[in-house]
């Protein structure tokens, strides 16, 4: 009785599963058989009435029938998937042969256009660009920035890891921009003022979170530098993007392993209707991490942290776009959607100064 149950439930659902004409339709036939009530739920819960010896054929026989099902159901979704890709890209096919219309302009990506407006307010304040290769080795992107062995931040789910060089090395794709602070530190005598725009990864992917994205950070190393210089430097900062003149910030305690003290900082800003506004308002709004150079640092790059002192900071350029330009949703950023471009892209003369990208 048993097998003639499961062999007619598998002929109705693959039957079922095969005529299924959308995504919904097969995963009412997924949920008719392996769902909580299914068909073959349903008969899995009669197998504790059976012998031993009948349970343990039943068993292998429904576990058989019911992968059978499973990867038909798998196999129709990727199909019916697949079709659903191949209509969209029929639809919205794009000939790039074509010669450029005179009146079809391209706009630039609005995080190139915020690196052009921190290049120019830093540029003001006489930060050079520093730039360092993507593909970075344990020492200059962990060993040399002060975190310790089997720090959480070095796990493999967090990092993307290439294969174990033929040299012994482990590389890997950057998780920051900082191990371009260690090269410029290491190669070059203070006094130093850089910036560092630039593509991080980590292995992370949800509303918040994509595995490419963008860091700004910054340093300075010279002597007698303090936390004042840090404050009143990311003050002005903070004012010129955002284009308030009184802009106020808020220092809190915060740890990094490459910088003591350390801290987080907040603006002004205002959260009613649920529309945010910057500006001293009451309320306040996390924007970027900061903090004096940590000695250990200094020393693994051949630095007296006795006679030198630093501060750093680091951002996320897609972070302080996305409150600047009123952008929604962050993977947008890396969709390639030629509408959200038009929307959102810049003018290509739309020149980055002190005050560019601040009228829109
Ligand atoms: C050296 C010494 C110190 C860089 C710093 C932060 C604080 C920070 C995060 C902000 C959001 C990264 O983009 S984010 O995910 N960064 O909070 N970064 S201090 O400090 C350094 C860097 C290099 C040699």
């Amino acid at each position: 009785m048993a097998d003639s149950n499961v062999l007619q439930i598998r002929d109705d659902v693959l039957k079922a599963c095969a005529a299924a004409a959308d995504i919904a339709a097969v995963e009412a036939v997924r949920v008719d058989a392996l769902g909580k009530k299914g068909r073959v739920t349903e008969l899995m819960k009669t197998m504790g009435a059976l012998s031993p010896d009948e349970r343990k054929a039943f068993g292998q026989q429904i576990n058989t029938v019911k992968d059978e099902i499973a990867a038909a159901i798998e196999a129709k979704k990727t199909q019916l998937e697949s079709a659903a890709l191949d209509t969209r890209l029929a639809r919205e096919v794009l000939d790039v042969t074509l010669p450029v219309r005179p009146e079809a302009r391209g706009t630039l990506h609005p995080i190139g256009q915020t690196i052009d407006e921190l290049t120019a307010i830093f540029g003001a304040m006489g930060f050079e660009v520093a730039e360092g290769p993507d593909v970075e080795d344990d020492f200059h992107n962990f060993t040399a920035l002060n975190f310790p062995p089997g720090h959480p931040a070095r796990e493999m789910h967090d990092t993307f890891f290439l294969p174990t060089a033929e040299d012994g090395n482990r590389y890997l794709l950057r998780t920051h921009t900082s191990p371009v602070q260690i090269r410029t530190m290491m190669g070059k005598k203070p006094p130093i003022r850089v910036i560092i725009p630039g593509r991080t990864y980590r292995c992370d992917y949800d509303m918040t979170h994509t595995p490419m994205f963008h860091q700004m950070e910054l340093l300075v190393i010279d002597k007698g530098i303090t936390m004042a210089h840090l404050r009143g430097c990311l003050e002005e900062f903070l004012r010129v993007y955002f284009g308030v003149d009184d802009l106020t910030t808020r220092f809190r305690p915060s740890f990094f392993p490459f910088t003591e003290p350390s801290a987080e900082v907040d603006i002004g800003c205002s959260r009613q209707g649920g529309e945010l506004k910057i500006g001293n308002h009451g309320d306040w709004l996390e924007i970027l991490g900061c903090g004096m150079v940590h000695p250990n640092v200094m020393k693994a790059c051949g630095l007296d942290p006795e006679e030198y002192q630093g501060f750093a900071a680091g951002l996320g350029v897609e972070r302080i776009a996305m409150l600047k330009y009123g952008i929604p949703d962050l993977r947008t950023f890396f969709e390639s959607d030629l509408r959200w471009l038009k929307h959102y892209g810049f003018a290509a003369l739309d020149v980055p100064t002190l005050t560019g990208g601040l009228a829109r």
